[in-house]
């Protein structure tokens, strides 16, 4: 029998509209971030994922990016306590869902952790030393990685939110990585491959279930090169999101 992973997704409120942008963006279209978030619900589910979607909350305006508020290592589900403030309340929703499957840890105060600073590669769980992620929280998910036998690893941001900004994880083994991004001597036991340099910070992915890729349709030069490299690149859009910072990883919680 096979046993078909979850992606948690959470829709796009209303209030969407005032989600936290680090750019001069114009307004954001809550219209057109809804039908691409959509469209990225029925991709996740052409690629072999159950989805299971938490409905919004309109008084978090940035509740899409539902990766920030819980990170699965192993058995465990840490749930976060996200870097900016208006985000805090995210968590319970999800905290909820989470408490059914697996065993919850709760990062605590002076802690925090935005579950996009996080990923897990060959045993290895490397965390981002980031705006939002600080050295209390990356001391608390520590001992639940270590607890489970996976090395810890940090690594510093540069000049983008988080560490999965600019580092994606691709298969247990490779990283899509933003040149400059973050401090690449820590990714040293990973193979790395780079972003064009003229579609800095459009590339994101995500592995689907059945070992596609899904990428950006705003990085098409990354796409080519992913696509030659021996990946099955499934394109789409998620301009509207990613222009409140948002990528493909963080739209979704893989159980
Ligand atoms: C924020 O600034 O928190 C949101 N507007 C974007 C969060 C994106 N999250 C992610 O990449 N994991």
């Amino acid at each position: 029998m096979t046993i078909e992973s979850t992606a948690l997704i959470r829709s796009v409120p209303d209030s969407f509209a005032n989600a936290i942008i680090s750019s001069s963006t114009p307004r954001l279209d809550v219209a057109a971030a809804r039908l691409q978030h959509r469209s990225y619900q029925e991709q996740l589910a052409k690629g072999g994922y159950v989805v299971q979607v938490v409905p919004a909350d309109e008084n978090c305006p940035d509740c899409v990016f539902v990766e920030d508020t819980a990170v699965i290592v192993g058995g465990v589900a840490v749930v976060t306590r996200p870097g900016a403030p208006s985000r805090v309340a995210e968590v319970g929703p999800v905290a909820d869902i989470l408490r059914n499957r697996f065993r919850l840890v709760t990062i605590e105060a002076p802690g925090t952790i935005d579950g996009g600073d996080v990923f897990i590669a060959g045993g290895t769980l490397y965390v981002g030393r980031s705006r939002r992620t600080n050295a209390a929280g990356i001391a608390q998910i520590e001992e639940v990685a270590r607890e489970i036998g996976l090395g810890v690893v940090p690594v510093t941001v540069n000049d983008t939110l988080h560490l999965k900004s600019a580092v994606l994880p691709l298969d247990g083994e490779t990283v899509l990585v933003t040149p400059g991004g973050v401090d690449e001597g820590p990714l040293a036991g990973l193979r790395i491959l780079y972003e064009e340099a003229e579609e800095r910070y459009r590339a994101s992915a995500l592995p689907l279930s059945n070992d596609e890729l899904l990428v950006t349709a705003s990085a098409p030069r990354t796409a080519e090169m992913l696509a030659t490299s021996g990946y099955a690149v499934v394109p789409i859009d998620i301009s509207e999101l990613q222009a409140a910072d948002g990528g493909l990883t963080c739209l979704s919680i893989i159980l």
